[in-house]
């Protein structure tokens, strides 16, 4: 047993020779990670595998979401922020001018990046957002937009009868930098049944992502875990996207999404609990060797186990935010944004060095006065 950690799962052994030997995974091995109850053994693992990657670092971003609309054909189970189109005067549909007044609130040049998403609106086609997109470049050109899931994307191909690549092509002209990782869930048909049914299933999910990245574009991912899924479909659905990593090398980060019931059809379900989180990062940390960033987004876990997710390997805390309205909708209680000085205190508290980055990890200017 290699000396240097403390396991009590004596499977997780030959995970470790494989992890100081530089070995890839295999699925058996993702299993026994996603289901030990040696938590701490797994987490200095993963651990390892963090400071391996970047050190004492961890990663934090100046950035302020925006929600053009919340109505949305699709009516997921697992969502608590969407109206259907029958309810739409309920919701929100934001006009141009409308949206730039929302993302101008409390937007200074030292945020880097607008976080764009919304619901699968009929009459939002592409020409909304390349007019969206064109006009927030306009009034804010330093800013990097990170914008639309691969699910809007497919959504936007399929409403304004497009081919994908046309449609990747000119958001992409408008404005479009990158994209957020959200819309993958878990990629078992079978799942995606009862918590996301009638939306982009799994395999056209990554055949987008294999668009995007093929135009160059990096974007995100993410995996919605803690609901009706196994351990299983967890580690198939974090292979599915290490495999298409081998293939485009165009995710930068990924984001395990604690699923929050409040609010959805499936209220029933208890909410994660801390070893899920805990586990479900230091699993992923583990399998996904070809990812270099995983973020602990503290929106969803809350900020006591986004700071302990450091040391699980977790490397990146996400943002500001300012105004995050999908897990709210769903119960979430860890606010709607955070301040500079909160994210840095937290990193710095927990252990690790604050470092500020813009959408593409490249650091940016030294962390400021904490409070
Ligand atoms: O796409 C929806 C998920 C996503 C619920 O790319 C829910 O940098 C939990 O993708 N409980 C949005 N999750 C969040 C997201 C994201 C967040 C931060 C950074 C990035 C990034 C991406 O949240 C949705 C969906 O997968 N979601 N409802 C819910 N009830």
């Amino acid at each position: 047993m290699p000396a240097r950690f403390h396991l009590k799962d004596f499977r997780l052994t030959s995970i470790a020779e494989k992890i100081l030997s530089g070995k890839r995974l295999d699925r058996q091995d993702g299993l026994i990670a996603a289901e030990t109850t040696d938590l701490l053994g797994l987490g200095a693992l993963a651990n390892y595998r963090r400071e391996q990657l970047h050190g004492d670092q961890t990663f934090f971003n100046i950035n302020r979401h925006l929600n053009p609309t919340n109505v949305c054909v699709a009516s997921c189970a697992l969502c608590a922020y969407a109206v259907s189109w029958a309810d739409r005067e309920e919701g929100w549909t934001w006009s141009i001018e409308e949206a730039v007044n929302m993302a101008a609130e409390d937007l200074n040049p030292s945020v880097r990046e607008l976080h764009i998403v919304g619901g699968l609106h009929p009459k939002l086609g592409v020409d909304y957002y390349e007019e969206l997109f064109r006009t927030l470049k306009q009034c804010f050109p330093w800013i990097h937009l990170k914008a639309l899931t691969m699910v809007e994307l497919d959504f936007l191909a399929t409403s304004s009868r497009l081919e994908l690549g046309e449609v990747i092509d000119r958001l992409h002209t408008a404005g479009m930098d990158s994209c957020p990782g959200g819309g993958a869930e878990i990629f078992n048909p079978e799942v995606r049944a009862q918590i996301c049914d009638h939306k982009t299933d799994g395999s056209r999910w990554l055949e987008v992502a294999r668009e995007v990245h093929r135009r160059g574009i990096r974007s995100n991912c993410t995996m919605l875990y803690g609901h009706v899924e196994s351990s299983a479909d967890r580690v198939d659905h974090l292979l599915a996207l290490r495999e298409l990593q081998d293939e485009t090398g165009g995710f930068q980060c990924f984001i395990p999404l604690a699923f929050h019931p409040e609010n959805t059809r499936l209220s029933h379900l208890p909410r994660t609990s801390g070893r899920l989180d805990l586990q479900t990062i230091a699993a992923a940390r583990l399998l996904l060797d070809n990812i270099p960033h995983l973020k602990a987004y503290w929106i969803m876990l809350g900020e006591k186990i986004a700071q302990v997710a450091q040391f699980f390997g977790a490397d990146d805390l996400d943002g500001t935010i300012v105004d995050e309205r999908i897990t709210r909708a769903a119960g979430g209680t860890a606010g709607r944004g955070m301040t500079r000085a909160r994210l840095e205190y937290l990193i710095r508290e927990a252990g690790r060095i604050p470092v500020e980055r813009d959408t593409l990890y490249r650091p940016v200017g030294t962390p400021q006065a904490r409070d």
